[in-house]
């Protein structure tokens, strides 16, 4: 356990974090079928596709309803692009945000000053739930732009009072000289990006555990246990999981609490979840893992129904806060590798490289075809102690056996000397597609 002690102080939690499920129920109906209305009569796109599927908003009474709506897909978002899905006139954004898309055209989102406050206040939220405090000062290494993370995390932090450090990603040399000379006590980076920053460390031969850090916020990318075991470990934090995506509001669509570290809390007043079966897109209990859809029911600019975020994970019963938690997500279903059939998601990957000695969880994983088959191979990055050909031998043929033994498929593994493997300043790229 990292030495800080962390936990929100439950005085300043909003009304609605303790709410019971009977309030929070109530609270769902009444906005979803405010939304449902709203989305009908201002936006054109939702209006045509309610009638194509004879629903109308008036066929909404109760949560489970909703599952007669159609839902919304990324292409729908693609094809409206760029303004097409608003429910106001472009005039009235303030902002908008865009996604990487790494095929064709972004995904473009707007906001109004009301979704900005939304923001903000689900991010202040989520910072809290992470343990940070109105005194802390914040070196936000998200990325600044068109990304929503930097300025996700910083409009929340600014909210909540904290001192904010608008370092953006990259230039890794100095962020590790502002984290020690402003003594932040918090940072906010993606999970891998936070990992160059603990070699940039021990490249300067300056001790990560020396900072005044205590609790870092990541997300944006999948990470694991082992992960998150080995950030806490190497700077002494706690390491909190944050996710959101930028079609829904950002980050802060849910956020772990630090005295549980259980899963995300989904800030369910705002963003009504579902987990439905990917293919039949048929409801599945809470517990069951499928694909996580959401419904925003507080946004004004760019509400959203149903999207289909293709990320897979489970709706857990709430612990720390009356809200409902999901898992941390498992993969994305695009990110789903087949390899002679057996599916496999790249996370589970990385769960076997942190089992092994002398592995660095620095990696990537490279899809091939021979003939009609896939073939999987892993480039991984040997630690520093373990950079003798013999010992990387070592560890190559361990990974390659649990990853056999664990989750059943062949794999050629190579595990290259320290620092073989290039840095992201923000999202890792994990796999690369050669089929
Ligand atoms: O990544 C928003 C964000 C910024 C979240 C900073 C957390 C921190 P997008 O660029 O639209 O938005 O990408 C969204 O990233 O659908 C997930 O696949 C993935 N993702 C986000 N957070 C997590 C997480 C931002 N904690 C996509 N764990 C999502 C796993 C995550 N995957």
């Amino acid at each position: 356990m990292p030495r800080a002690e962390r936990a929100a102080d439950k005085a300043t939690l909003e009304s609605v974090e303790t709410a019971s499920r009977d309030e929070l129920v109530a609270i769902q109906t009444r906005r979803l079928g405010k939304t449902l209305q709203y989305v009908y009569e201002n936006v054109p796109f939702y209006k045509a596709r309610f009638d194509q599927h004879h629903v109308r908003p008036e066929d909404f009474s109760e949560l489970t309803d909703l599952a007669n709506f159609p839902s919304t897909t990324k292409q729908h978002l693609r094809d409206a692009y760029p303004f097409g899905m608003l429910a106001v006139p472009r005039e009235e954004l303030v902002r908008v945000h865009a996604s990487s898309g790494t095929t064709g055209k972004p995904t473009v989102v707007g906001y109004t000053t009301n979704d900005l406050d939304v923001w903000s206040a689900v991010m202040q939220r989520s910072i809290r739930a992470a343990g940070g405090r109105p005194t802390d000062l914040i070196h936000n290494a998200y990325g600044y732009g068109l990304f929503t993370g930097g300025l996700g995390l910083h409009d929340g932090a600014q909210r909540m009072g904290c001192t904010v450090v608008p370092v953006s990603g990259g230039m890794t040399e100095r962020q590790v000289t502002l984290i020690q000379d402003f003594g932040a006590q918090l940072i906010s980076a993606t999970p891998s990006y936070m990992l160059a920053i603990a070699d940039e460390f021990d490249r300067q031969g300056v001790d990560p555990k020396g900072t005044r850090l205590e609790v870092g916020l990541f997300g944006a990318e999948p990470w694991t246990e082992g992960m998150r075991q080995e950030i806490e470990e190497r700077f002494d934090i706690h390491a909190v999981n944050i996710y959101g995506l930028s079609e829904i509001i950002g980050p802060g669509v849910a956020a772990e609490c630090v005295e549980t570290k259980d899963g995300l809390t989904v800030w369910e007043d705002h963003f009504y979840p579902e987990i439905v079966d990917p293919d039949s897109m048929q409801p599945v209990p809470d517990g069951i893992q499928g694909e996580l859809l959401f419904t925003t029911i507080t946004k004004t600019g760019m509400p959203l129904i149903r999207y289909r975020t293709r990320d897979l994970t489970t709706l857990l019963p709430p612990t720390a806060r009356s809200m409902r938690r999901i898992d941390r997500i498992a993969g994305r279903t695009d990110d789903m590798m087949i390899i002679r059939g057996v599916n496999v998601f790249p996370s589970q990957i990385e769960e076997q490289i942190l089992k092994v000695d002398g592995l660095s969880p620095h990696y990537m994983l490279e899809l091939t075809r021979a003939g009609q088959l896939d073939a999987l191979k892993v480039i991984v990055e040997a630690r520093g102690d373990a950079a003798a050909d013999a010992t990387r031998a070592a560890a190559a043929a361990a990974l390659s056996e649990r990853i056999k033994s664990v989750i059943g498929i062949s794999s050629e593994v190579e595990v290259t000397v320290p620092d073989g493997i290039e840095r992201s300043m923000g999202k890792a790229v994990r796999l690369r597609d050669l089929r």
